[in-house]
């Protein structure tokens, strides 16, 4: 993306209605800009990362077994009846009426639309287990959006459902979403903790919330200090292992939400472990027994021809708040730090002097390298300004070239994260920024 053609609205003055970092910087960066209260435009740059953050949640979704479809945002009231929901979900629940005087709403989460879809085709005991998810828009009226894309009321969930023939299939396909949360929150270089939390108008009696630890976390969190010491992707098994001892570590040391935390509990472990401070919920996952699938009369025959009331799970991931949670956990007085794996960009070229012929050359030659995962600053504007918008924006390397470098045939290469500066040839710094 050359930056003198690109729609990229940064903003020169800090935005006073946003309280904490994520939400100024994506809204400086000019990733998005609110349309209404909690509702938000994404912009390229915001997009690249939501679609980057998206594809690593599919990912690890997809090698968990789960299937991806397409749900619909617009949902009947009906089938929110049929769970006893439609009334139970108050004021949060958008609703809205079409031309026949229908009642219709706009999903908050999907659980009785996947089970109404999956009964229609789960006929025996041979249709199990299943898993499927969707990425989709939902809406929650919340009454206090703030943060910017942390609460919003239009926001993007990945949400998944699983239906097994019973509690220990259950339990196991619990266990297979639980590892690939830790390992889709890891790849985006986030240290995010399973913790005991309230199963609140989904149900179940079994659920654990994933948190990153952050200041501005709207739950108070308290946890046992091993849990941030362990490395999630070296010791990540397959899914076709037993995840059992995984999932065992994780839940054997205590960490769990203010809302359900222990002080009996809390009080065994070590004083020199016990950490408690501020986390953001990033991702949900329940397991709720037969509470949809009973009220909504899924049904399958068992290999005996007794009918089976599958068992169920949903497993949701915040996906359009993990774009701010990650500015939280990554940025600086400047602006971003964006993890290479969400980056918007791989790197930035920084032209000193557009329109000398040596800076012209090495640049184009630096972008080219980087078939779209290169941002080309090549508008007429001071370096100061060059070097102050890609510090913003957060692009993992910047790649700058003067005359004087130019000449000699170097580049000045800039690791974001780290503020660390090289110098090397044209070769070395594109196999460097190649990784
Ligand atoms: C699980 C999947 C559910 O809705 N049903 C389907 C279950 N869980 S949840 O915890 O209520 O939401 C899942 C995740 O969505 C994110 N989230 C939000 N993100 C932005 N703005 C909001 N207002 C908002 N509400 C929920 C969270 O990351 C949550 O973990």
């Amino acid at each position: 993306m050359r930056l003198s053609r690109a729609f990229l609205p940064t903003l020169k003055e800090t935005p006073t209605e946003a309280q904490i970092a994520s939400h100024r910087l994506m809204l400086r960066a000019g990733m998005i800009r609110q349309t209404a209260a909690g509702i938000y435009a994404w912009l390229p740059l915001g997009l690249r990362v939501l679609q980057k953050v998206s594809a690593i949640v599919r990912e690890e979704q997809d090698a968990a077994g789960a299937q991806e479809i397409l749900m619909p945002t617009i949902q009947s009231a009906e089938l929110w009846r049929e769970s006893g929901r439609y009334d139970d979900y108050g004021k949060e629940m958008l609703r809205i009426r079409d031309r026949h005087d229908r009642e219709m709403l706009f999903g908050p989460t999907n659980e009785e639309m996947v089970t109404d879809i999956f009964k229609t085709y789960a006929r025996s005991y041979r249709d199990l287990p299943r898993n499927i998810y969707h990425i989709q828009w939902k809406f929650r009226d919340e009454i206090r959006p703030r943060f910017g894309v942390m609460r919003g009321r239009e926001f993007l969930m990945k949400d998944a459902y699983s239906f097994d023939l019973d509690y220990e299939g259950a339990q196991k396909s619990y266990r297979q979403m639980f590892v690939a949360y830790l390992r889709t929150f890891a790849r985006m270089g986030l240290k995010a903790i399973p913790m005991q939390a309230d199963t609140g108008p989904i149900g179940g009696n079994l659920s654990h919330e994933f948190l990153i630890l952050a200041e501005t976390g709207e739950s108070g969190v308290f946890l046992h200090k091993d849990l941030l010491e362990f490395d999630v992707m070296a010791a990540a098994p397959d899914y076709n292992g037993d995840l059992s001892p995984t999932v065992d570590f994780w839940t054997s040391r205590y960490a769990a939400t203010d809302e359900k935390h222990d002080e009996a509990a809390w009080a065994q472990v070590p004083a020199d472990k016990q950490v408690s401070a501020r986390g953001i919920e990033i991702g949900h996952i329940f397991y709720f027994g037969t509470k949809y699938s009973a009220a909504m009369g899924l049904k399958v025959s068992g290999p005996d021809g007794t009918m089976i009331t599958p068992e169920m799970g949903s497993y949701g991931i915040g996906v359009s708040r993990l774009v701010g949670a990650i500015i939280e956990a990554n940025h600086d007085e400047s602006g971003i730090k964006w993890p290479d794996a969400v980056a918007p960009f791989r790197v930035a070229v920084l032209n000193l002097k557009q329109g000398d012929a040596g800076c012209d050359a090495m640049c184009q030659r630096l972008y080219d390298a980087f078939p779209d995962d290169a941002v080309y600053d090549d508008r007429s504007e001071r370096a100061g300004v060059k070097f102050n918008d890609a510090d913003l924006m957060g692009y993992p390397w910047q790649a700058v070239v003067g005359p004087r470098g130019a000449a000699a045939g170097k580049v000045e290469l800039k690791r974001r994260a780290t503020g660390e500066k090289v110098e090397l040839s044209l070769e070395d710094a594109i196999a460097r920024i190649r990784g």
